[in-house]
């Protein structure tokens, strides 16, 4: 007898390797050589993006794309440059002079296998290299729809977006947040570029009218916050070799998290009333949207 559920499950582990797949071969053409130079930059930036990470901001593209019945090759391109941005907050987040971490997707940092000025050189490149790919050719059906996706990125990755919510994080340490204050923190530092990550897959394609990109965009930032309680939860659930990075880092650095403010109990029970709400935020969408559903899965029951 077959099993709905894992036919499912199997299914959507196919497409999601297939996805992943498509990313890295769309990142690895989009980065410069290392026999280019600044070879040492070039390597420090393929270092810093290719072979790691769960790609899951490319997946959530990829699944609004097909949701907005956008063709793959403008939505790889649109995945690509959102996980360029989410390389270079890595890449920055580690150094001495923020999280001053030495572990990053199992390999030492790039600050530690290069040296810190080329670890900054590689998130300014990388930053850039996103709006570069992003504008260098059609991905949305008309130029005003392409501009709108430059803004979105550029919004989400700003002041008003990640990096505001990376000020806020470092401003925050060592002191206690409300929830609304650690909400407020997470939906610019984290949500901010999974929303976009969204906006941009869907931005690709012609089927979503303003209230179906509205809907999306409600996902987006519930799937953005699941995203970000799953990983206060398993910054102390889980250990550093299954992260690939280190374990314990928030209660270590006296940071607010969810699980510091509401108990690992209170978190759990967060994470599975925000995958509430974005998959009833999709519901309109109908079964366009699917891998978006199984993505929230995903993300939620996530071990790494
Ligand atoms: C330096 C401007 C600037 C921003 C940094 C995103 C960020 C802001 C810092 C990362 C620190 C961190 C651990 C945030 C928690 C959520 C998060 C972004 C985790 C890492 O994302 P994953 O799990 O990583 O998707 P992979 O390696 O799978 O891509």
């Amino acid at each position: 007898m077959i099993c709905p559920m894992q036919t499912t499950t199997a299914d959507f582990t196919d497409w999601m390797s297939t996805h992943q797949a498509r990313v890295e071969q769309t990142l690895e053409q989009v980065l410069p050589s290392a026999t280019i130079a600044p070879t040492r930059l070039h390597e420090a930036m393929r270092y810093s993006v290719l072979g790691g990470g769960k790609r899951v901001r490319a997946l959530l593209a990829f699944a609004a794309g097909e949701a907005a019945a956008a063709p793959i090759d403008a939505t790889a391109v649109a995945a690509a440059a959102v996980e360029l941005i989410h390389a270079y907050s890595l890449v920055h987040d580690d150094l001495p002079c923020m999280d001053d971490d030495t572990l990053r997707r199992g390999k030492p940092t790039c600050h530690v296998a290069f040296d810190e000025a080329t670890a900054l050189l590689v998130g300014d490149s990388l930053q850039s290299l996103a709006f570069q790919v992003l504008s260098e050719r059609a991905l949305a059906p008309d130029p005003a729809q392409q501009l709108a996706m430059l803004r979105i990125l550029a919004a989400a990755a700003g002041s008003r977006g990640m990096a505001g919510g990376q000020a806020i994080d470092l401003a925050s340490t060592g002191t206690d947040l409300t929830l609304p204050e650690l909400e407020y923190m997470h939906i610019h530092k984290t949500g901010a570029l999974i929303r976009a990550a969204v906006m941009l897959g869907a931005a690709c394609g012609t089927n979503l009218d303003p209230d179906g990109t509205a809907h999306l965009d409600r996902f987006g930032k519930f799937a953005g916050l699941a995203f970000q309680v799953v990983d206060d939860l398993l910054d102390v659930q889980a250990d550093t070799m299954t992260l690939g990075k280190t374990a314990g880092k928030d209660a270590a650095n006296n940071k607010p998290t969810y699980v510091s403010v509401l108990g690992v109990g209170q978190s759990r029970a967060l994470a599975e009333e925000l995958r509430e709400e974005a998959l009833t935020a999709l519901e309109p969408l109908g079964p366009g949207a699917r891998r978006l559903r199984e993505l929230t899965d995903f993300i939620v029951l996530r071990t790494h």
